[in-house]
């Protein structure tokens, strides 16, 4: 299999630390890329890359940006917890205006999902990836919209989608959560390039992690499109003792800080999730 994709691939977000990343990564091996951001790309464009300012907003915009292209990494839109007004636009509306655009193109579209799609699962339950969403927060909840929308769009449209459930992609863990949840910059470049070059993918799950043994996740679809994460977080677990918050809830369910974000429940929490 040849490592260059035949067609221009589409980077949204492109702008941000995960975005940075994958450019490089990925314009070193010699891809053609598109880049996107309603942010100014801070680094020096790579020569076989363009970079369009734009707002996921914009389908208009983002339907041309995509012509000719035949992957989407999505990573635009908000990142982080926000009040529903400000998810809104880039999360819902812009995420159709991504898969519109693949569908046009018969392209497919790697979506960053996120952990807190699931993250009121507590830590000790392992997960595999057809457990039931548990968003913790209206960024995690456009997060399971988002990968429902894919699945809507392979059923009826054809368009492949891998969705990342994304841990905590940062260069190095920083706290004792991320022991289970960290996935290395490079781990996730190399999962962008096995998802783009895989040969079929469907509408797939995968748990956007490194080799951490004290991960909350289990199967997915890993497999089947040939990525293996090579990297793990366990070297940094003596650095990482102790670094918890002291709220039982945070530490309780795996999407840790964002649990707790406007979190009003007076109550205890429920001892099951589906009691029956
Ligand atoms: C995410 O989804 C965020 O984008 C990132 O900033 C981290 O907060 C991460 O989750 C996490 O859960 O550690």
């Amino acid at each position: 299999m040849t490592s260059i994709p035949p067609k221009p691939v589409l980077l949204t977000g492109a702008s941000g630390n995960l975005g940075r990343h994958l450019t490089k990564a990925l314009s070193a091996l010699g891809w053609t890329l598109r880049l996107t951001d309603i942010a100014a790309f801070p680094d020096p464009v790579p020569h076989n890359a363009t970079f369009t300012k734009a707002d996921l907003n914009d389908g208009l915009t983002i339907l041309k940006l995509a012509e000719g292209c035949g992957m989407i990494l999505h990573f635009g839109g908000v990142s982080t917890e926000h009040p529903f007004e400000d998810v809104l636009g880039p999360n819902i509306r812009g995420l159709y205006h991504i898969y519109e655009a693949a569908r046009r193109e018969g392209a497919r579209v790697l979506f960053a999902s996120s952990n807190h799609a699931i993250g009121f699962h507590e830590r000790d339950t392992p997960l595999d990836d057809d457990c039931q969403f548990m968003p913790d927060g209206y960024y995690g909840l456009s997060k399971a919209y988002g990968e429902l929308m894919g699945r809507m769009y392979w059923f009826k449209h054809g368009v492949e989608n891998i969705n990342v459930r994304i841990g905590s992609s940062f260069p190095e863990p920083i706290d004792a959560r991320m022991l289970s949840t960290w996935l290395s910059f490079d781990d996730l470049a190399r999962l962008c390039a096995r998802a783009t070059l895989a040969e079929k993918t469907g509408s797939c799950v995968i748990w956007g992690a490194s080799a951490n043994t004290r991960t909350y996740w289990r199967r997915d679809a890993r497999d089947a499109i040939g990525w293996a994460p090579e990297d793990s977080a366990d070297p940094f677990a003596a650095q990482m003792a102790g670094r918890i918050s002291t709220n039982p809830i945070q530490e309780r369910y795996q999407g840790g800080g964002y649990t707790v974000i406007d979190y009003t429940r007076t109550a205890p929490p429920p001892a099951k999730l589906f009691p029956r």
